[in-house]
């Protein structure tokens, strides 16, 4: 039986890196590169970090929680609404994996999902007008929240040893870079042992920026465990995501992780995914790419890394399904 809440009181064993940015702000180039270290490191070792100090003020982020909360508090039909319809490809709006799962394992989530920047992409039409402060705080935290990206970006590019700005351009920069926000909600599970909120999984994207309403959930796996996110007021998740592995040509890693529920409180995750447009190649950066060191990935378009990802998940369905004799 996994109690998530005390595995996140667990205070043996590796934890995910804590780093504090304040560094980055404060003058003094010797901290600003403790920090520059830290986060480079916790992208190589890890594949995600919690990161305090970011920038974002606090009221926004709890303006933004508080909005979401209030969305899925609504009664299911108003929600509805908004329904997305997989099958036909309107993958924005509102969705539960509760209803109408059919891929075998229980996930237990409803879900929110749209794009949130680069302003001029998005389609306003299917963002929540309940609450009547959605749009605003969600467009505010959004646009602190490209600041941040540019950060990490820069700092994860110099890391590499290449120009600042090298990430964030061959991800499309400020008018191409994607920002989807995916609002999680994890009910309350009466048998928390037999579902998941999110099965195992790597992140597609560059980035993940992640925040929590504090009910621990998350976890990742490192060196052969899964360690449990700890609840750290203030704290922005960073995950590094597929596409940001292979343009680092692995120097970089994508973390694997998953999502517990529990029975006795709603888990909300706000996710943010960077990641290029559909259309752009990735492969890693042509500056780590020598005899010595060669290409570890081939070069796919970001939609065709998209399919490669789906098709392997249902091979690996299928090789298990076969395993079970169901097949
Ligand atoms: O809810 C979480 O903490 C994780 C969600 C997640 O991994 C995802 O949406 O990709
Ligand atoms: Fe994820």
């Amino acid at each position: 039986m996994c109690d998530v809440f005390k595995l996140e009181k667990a205070v043996e064993g590796p934890q995910i890196p804590v780093i504090d940015m304040k560094g980055l702000w404060c003058g003094n180039n010797e901290e600003r590169e403790k920090v520059e270290r830290e986060i480079s490191e916790a992208a190589r070792e890890w594949g995600v970090m919690q990161v305090l100090n970011h920038g974002i003020p606090e009221e926004f982020i709890e303006k933004l929680k508080a909005a979401g909360k209030t969305f899925f508090d609504l009664p299911i039909e108003e929600k509805e609404l908004y329904a997305n319809d997989q099958a036909s490809g309107k993958i924005d709006g509102y969705g539960s994996k509760l209803a109408n799962n059919k891929s075998g394992q229980l996930e237990w989530e409803d879900y929110f999902f749209h794009l949130l920047y680069p302003e001029s992409k998005r389609n306003m039409s299917i963002w929540p007008k309940n609450p009547t402060d959605y749009v605003e705080v969600t467009d505010a935290y959004g646009k602190e929240l490209r600041k941040v990206v540019t950060t990490i970006l820069a700092i994860l590019s110099v890391g590499l040893g290449v120009e600042p700005d090298r990430l964030d351009r061959e991800l499309g920069g400020l008018d191409d870079l994607l920002m989807q926000l995916k609002i999680n909600y994890y009910p309350k599970c009466p048998q928390p042992d037999l579902a998941l909120g999110v099965e195992a999984h790597t992140d597609i994207s560059a980035l993940t920026l992640l925040l929590h309403n504090m009910v621990p959930g998350l976890q990742l796996w490192y060196k052969g465990k899964w360690v449990t996110a700890k609840c750290i007021p203030g704290a922005l998740i960073v995950h590094i995501g597929d596409s940001l592995e292979i343009l680092s040509n692995g120097r970089y890693q994508s973390g694997l992780h998953r999502g517990l529920v529990n029975k006795e409180k709603v888990r909300i995750s706000w996710a943010v995914f960077c990641e290029p447009p559909k259309e752009q190649l990735l492969q890693p950066l042509k500056e780590l790419v020598s005899e010595t060191e060669p290409a570890k990935f081939p070069p796919r378009t970001f939609a065709q890394h998209i399919q490669y990802k789906l098709f392997r998940k249902t091979q690996e369905k299928a090789a298990a399904a076969e395993a079970n004799g169901k097949n």
